[in-house]
């Protein structure tokens, strides 16, 4: 598809790293694929550390209402119903054609979202009035927008050397020891993970923030246990984390996605919600990712998970690693046959056009 103009995408950083972690992935693939995007973001410092060398074809931009010289692109995504610019919407419903207005919405594994993927939402009022928005909703099933996956992930992947990068980020890994990345919120009780983990040898990579402070306030570390503190990491980089891993602890949207393309066992830390929508949303995506599996593992995977999120006791027996890899790979599999998001996103542009 040939772009008369850029994308633009619009993020309202709510909290955490999500919100610009997914649009920062969405416009860098988009532009790689031919698509030059302008982000409109009203915190863009995480992109000092998440990419720091940027990426051809995008350009970042403050959010700003101070927009009236500027045409909008074929199309506007508002990434989480952010609410772009009142000036910038009303330059929207003056443009001819109008842009397709996109409201890229937040991943769950629940029915409701093969449903409400694609509908459309005309605006009764406002400065949008007479336009549009269409709800486009990333999921993990058919009949869903997917997930976002560049085109050469799965070749990078499997070509990835995880000695070598691990030594090249000063790692000080030893033969045998079991490698345990761990990204997590303050809630996570890491004590019980740590009495867990330290059955064998184990050495546990913290990302920045909450791991790190969980570890700090467990000192010394349970024996046979051992923690290194990285710094924040190129999201290119953290990919490379999750890869070279034998279990990812993950948190958010984001890294649950790149959890599953690294294909090794992980437990996903649900962003946690007043109204308690986490616990569904939780359940929802165990069910998908554990068809098929054993009873056992089943079991085990759900009984760890429901721990680590803070709605179960810690549980007295860890998930089978094998059958938990195995698991973990079946399922990348069965992803790995779907459309990715970007591809979705423009075979929707094309139809809407
Ligand atoms: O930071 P998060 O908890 O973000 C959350 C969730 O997305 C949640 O669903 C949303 O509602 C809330 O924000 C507002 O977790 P997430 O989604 O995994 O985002 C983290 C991003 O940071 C992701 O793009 C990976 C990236 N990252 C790095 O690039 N380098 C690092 O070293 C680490 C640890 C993360």
């Amino acid at each position: 598809m040939q772009a008369s103009a850029p994308w633009d995408l619009f993020c309202r950083v709510v909290d955490n790293y999500g919100d610009i972690g997914v649009c920062w992935r969405l416009a860098a693939d988009l532009a790689a694929r031919g698509q030059p995007v302008r982000l409109w973001i009203d915190d863009a410092s995480a992109l000092a550390w998440m990419a720091p060398q940027g990426a051809a074809g995008v350009s970042v931009l403050p959010w700003s209402n101070e927009v009236s010289a500027l045409t909008p692109g074929e199309v506007v995504i508002e990434a989480f119903g952010c609410d772009p610019p009142a000036r910038f919407v009303a330059l929207m419903a003056r443009r001819q054609p109008p842009p397709l207005w996109i409201n890229l919405e937040y991943l769950s594994a629940e029915g409701y979202v093969a449903r409400c993927h694609g509908l459309p939402s005309p605006q009764q009022g406002g400065p949008g009035s007479g336009l549009t928005k269409h709800f486009f909703y990333p999921g993990f099933v058919h009949g869903t927008g997917g997930l976002i996956r560049e085109p050469n992930l799965a070749d990078a992947r499997a070509a990835f050397d995880a000695s070598d990068w691990l030594r090249s980020l000063g790692v000080p890994v030893r033969a045998g020891e079991r490698i345990v990345s761990l990204f997590c919120y303050p809630e996570a009780p890491f004590e019980s993970l740590a009495r867990s983990l330290a059955d064998a040898p184990t050495l546990i990579l913290l990302t920045p923030g909450a791991a790190q402070t969980a570890a700090r306030a467990l000192q010394p570390p349970a024996p046979g246990l051992r923690c290194h503190p990285l710094p924040w990491l190129a999201q290119t980089d953290y990919d490379h984390l999750l890869w070279a891993c034998d279990l990812n602890f993950v948190r958010g949207e984001d890294s649950l996605v790149r959890a599953l393309w690294a294909g090794a066992p992980f437990v996903w830390q649900i962003y946690p919600q007043h109204d308690g929508a986490h616990d569904a949303k939780l359940e929802a995506f165990l069910a998908l990712f554990l068809q098929g599996a054993e009873a056992r593992l089943c079991a085990d995977v759900r009984a760890l998970w429901r721990a680590w999120n803070g709605l179960a006791p810690w549980p007295g027996r860890w998930p089978d690693a094998r059958a938990w890899a195995d698991q973990a790979r079946h399922f990348r599999a069965k992803l790995l046959a779907q459309p990715d998001l970007v591809s979705q996103l423009l075979g929707f542009v094309r139809e809407k056009r």
